[in-house]
């Protein structure tokens, strides 16, 4: 069509890309390396920039259009600095987008047009992100702190696009996931929490015409395998926190769940005025009922297998859980709660009402629930409650400080799974005296009712 590069030398096109009735390519033109060409009909071939002269400027990697614009990476400067470009066709219009990387190169590749912008990934100083442009410099950012995973022997194929979505694999918790982006930060999000098998012969993913995703999974069940992700299986939502203060914290799903570990870990911290300590995991256990969607935490590291008295703060991270379709707990859920011993009305004191409670339905050997005052959680109310109240007596808890003075106490993740200790044996009857004197001085029955409230607060927190 044209000997862009006269004489028998090599023009070698490459990354052609049409754009309406223009077909851009990069090709070379002795001395130079390569440059951005543009064809018309109209009006041939003709240069529209050549961005570093005499060597390379299009990496090779992906390009994409959006909003009528060509989007690619190209080398610029001295050192070369592979950066995000656009055109529009112009030489005054063909524009670095933004230095995403200062020093360095953020070297975007798998480059995808969704709506306007373009979505990709790129290197950074702290490792692979996901990007968005939509060719201006503001327009430019990072759409979730995902680690994407490096590009398996440096080809990057970890992208697939179904309709107005890219897919990619995403490492949070030290775990890989499916996630999904439409290049919005709300739309950046894990869609599956199933075990991607890793693979250097790419792609990873395959879109199907129906909708779907095909990629190869791997479990300890069935071994590497094809798998099938269907966009619109509905996400997990967080679930909802049940307890009473006594020996079990729940989490009940709105469905059943897939029966296996989780791949991350939770994180239980207790919080307080000026400090944040994580509790051990093996000090946890973690028992699942996946038929019934729910999930118990019980305490046998610690007296009695109860937690102490305490403000406490429970993240279960994204992907800490999944349904039986795959799809994951899609962000972390935190949940505050309290324990204090004694307080059967949860109210945070531990007083007068409280020991009214535990009197009604004192010397009940079975049946009984924390309201009731059975406080060591074996369903009887007896002298052993009384004991844990008695030693309380007279106290309080003071709510937890603001989220925003215990955010930076974060804890790191702990380990999934954790063989759980021997319980340690219930506290002695070391207050037996003190516990007398203080039921003998209240009457049993006839108190007026304390205000009865739950205060475990469920608090998902939002992305
Ligand atoms: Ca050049
Ligand atoms: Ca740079
Ligand atoms: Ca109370
Ligand atoms: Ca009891």
């Amino acid at each position: 069509m044209t000997d862009v590069n006269a004489g028998p030398g090599h023009s070698s096109p490459v990354g052609l890309t049409p754009v309406g009735g223009t077909l851009y390519f990069f090709a070379a033109n002795a001395p130079d390396a390569n440059a951005l060409y543009a064809y018309t009909a109209a009006t041939g071939v003709a240069l529209v920039k050549d961005i570093r002269p005499g060597g390379n400027d299009f990496t090779g990697g992906a390009v994409a259009v959006a909003g009528g614009e060509l989007f690619f990476t190209s080398f610029s400067g001295t050192p070369a600095d592979a950066e995000l470009w656009a055109s529009d066709g112009t030489a005054d219009g063909t524009r670095r987008v933004k230095n995403i990387r200062v020093i360095g190169s953020s070297s975007p590749e798998q480059l995808f047009s969704i709506g306007d912008a373009v979505v990709f990934r790129v290197t950074t100083d702290a490792g692979v992100r996901l990007y968005r442009s939509d060719g201006t410099a503001d327009g430019t950012y990072e759409l979730s702190d995902v680690a994407l995973t490096a590009s398996p022997g440096g080809v990057p194929a970890n992208m697939a696009r179904v309709g107005d979505v890219a897919y990619f694999a995403g490492t949070r918790n030290g775990a890989e996931s499916l996630w999904r982006s439409d290049g919005t930060v709300a739309g950046t999000a894990m869609v599956a929490d199933v075990p991607l098998s890793s693979s250097v012969f790419p792609p990873r993913f395959a879109p199907l015409g129906s909708g779907a995703l095909l990629f190869t999974g791997v479990d300890p069940f069935s071994g590497r395998e094809l798998w099938k992700y269907t966009p619109g299986d509905p996400p997990l939502a967080a679930p909802a926190l049940s307890f009473d203060g006594g020996p079990a914290v729940r989490f009940r799903f709105d469905r059943p769940l897939a029966d296996v570990p989780p791949r991350v870990g939770f994180t239980l911290t207790r919080v307080g005025p000026g400090f944040a300590t994580a509790v051990p995991a093996h000090q946890v256990r973690v028992a699942r009922d996946a038929g019934a969607g729910v999930l118990t935490f019980t305490f046998p590291g610690f007296a009695g297998g109860l937690l102490p008295d305490g403000n406490y703060r429970i993240n279960l991270p994204a992907g800490y859980a999944r349904d039986r379709a795959g799809s994951p707990l899609p962000a972390d859920a935190v949940f505050d709660f309290f324990v204090l011993g004694g307080d059967a009305n949860r109210d945070r004191r531990v007083d007068f009402a409280d020991l009214v409670k535990l009197a009604q339905s004192y010397d009940t050997p079975s049946g009984k629930t924390w309201a009731d005052g059975d406080f060591t959680g074996d369903g009887a109310v007896d002298f052993n409650d009384l004991v844990v109240l008695a030693q309380r007596y007279d106290t309080a808890l003071d709510h937890p400080p603001a989220a925003a003075d215990t955010a930076a106490f974060a804890a790191a993740p702990t380990p999934a799974t954790t063989p759980a200790p021997a319980p340690v044996k219930p506290q002695a009857k070391a207050a037996e005296k003190q516990t007398k004197s203080v039921f003998s001085t209240t009457p049993v029955a006839k108190a007026k009712p304390a205000p009865a409230k739950p205060k475990a607060a469920a608090r998902p927190r939002g992305r």
